[in-house]
């Protein structure tokens, strides 16, 4: 597919948007009283409750009204092909693990690329929105086009990042961490090592909303390994569009995979890159 126009950037955007709303009010307006783990993925606590499901579904139908020829790749059951060569990569409920502690912390995390999601390296996002209904907070933003936030439907401001801070040691990084014990072994010696080297972390539960908070100046750096396409998609665009360098094991010119996912201003990105790229290299597979 060509590069999409401006224009056509703004209305993919305006359907991202459009459709995280929708679904943010679905998960809560129609939380079950006493709800609870419907199934689990990959460990026991990689849970999945009847509203991700329930939620990305409703996605797929608006998106199937909104962008009929666009392919779709949720995190829960179901998703289709398409012919139009972009996929909406969604997340029905990103932070399902504080949506059924009822943190407020969760959000709708709707984003769509070009190139196969399923490839790493092989896609960028084109436009994306991340929706935390209890906040009301709406992030959104388009490639070349900046990145807003508004809340309660109130009016968009663009986002930047704060200044950076003077060394690595005054910057506060948010980081989260995966569902398989192993990974959390890894994830934690990493943090051992880092910890020292940074004013203090902050461990919000949804990828999305990390990176958001980045992109509004809430947190100077964020890096998080075993992230999928949906955790990140949208969160990633809103971080670049907001000043963010979002970087990948390689470094900073290199796309954000399962392996690691960095992302800082740029001032900061000439420490905080090699340093986080270098611990996830030690301690990968430790
Ligand atoms: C979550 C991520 C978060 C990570 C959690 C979980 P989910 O996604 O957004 O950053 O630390 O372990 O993977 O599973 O709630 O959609």
């Amino acid at each position: 597919m060509s590069e999409p126009d401006r224009a056509q950037l703004q209305a993919l955007e305006d359907i991202a948007v459009e459709v995280a709303r929708s679904a943010a009010r679905l998960i809560v307006d129609e939380r079950p009283a006493g709800l609870g783990v419907a199934r689990t993925k990959a460990s026991a606590t990689d849970i999945v409750t009847v509203m991700d499901q329930a939620a990305q579904d409703h996605l797929l139908a608006r998106l199937g009204a909104l962008a009929p020829d666009d392919a779709v790749l949720g995190e829960e059951r179901g998703g289709r092909g398409g012919t139009s060569g972009l996929t909406w990569v969604v997340d029905p409920i990103d932070g399902t693990v504080n949506y059924l502690y009822e943190l407020p912390a969760y959000a709708v995390s709707v984003a769509v690329v070009d190139g196969d999601p399923a490839v790493p390296g092989a896609w960028r996002p084109l436009a994306g929105a991340v929706v935390n209904p209890v906040s009301g907070e709406c992030f959104r933003a388009s490639r070349g086009g900046g990145a807003f936030r508004s809340v309660a439907g109130g009016p968009q401001r663009r986002l930047t990042l704060r200044a950076a801070p003077a060394h690595l040691g005054e910057a506060l990084v948010a980081t989260g961490f995966g569902y398989a014990a192993s990974t959390r072994g890894e994830q934690a010696a990493l943090l051992v090592d880092l910890l020292p080297r940074v004013r203090d972390l902050r461990r919000l539960g949804s990828a999305a909303l990390d990176l958001c908070r980045l992109a509004a100046g809430e947190v100077d750096a964020y890096y998080e390994r075993g992230l999928n396409a949906w955790d990140l998609a949208a969160g990633w665009l809103v971080a670049t569009e907001a000043g963010a360098v979002v970087g990948g094991p390689g470094g900073r010119d290199e796309a954000p995979t399962s392996e690691l996912l960095w992302a800082c201003g740029p001032d900061l990105a000439a420490c905080f890159g090699p340093l986080i790229t270098g611990l996830a290299r030690r301690h990968h597979g430790s």
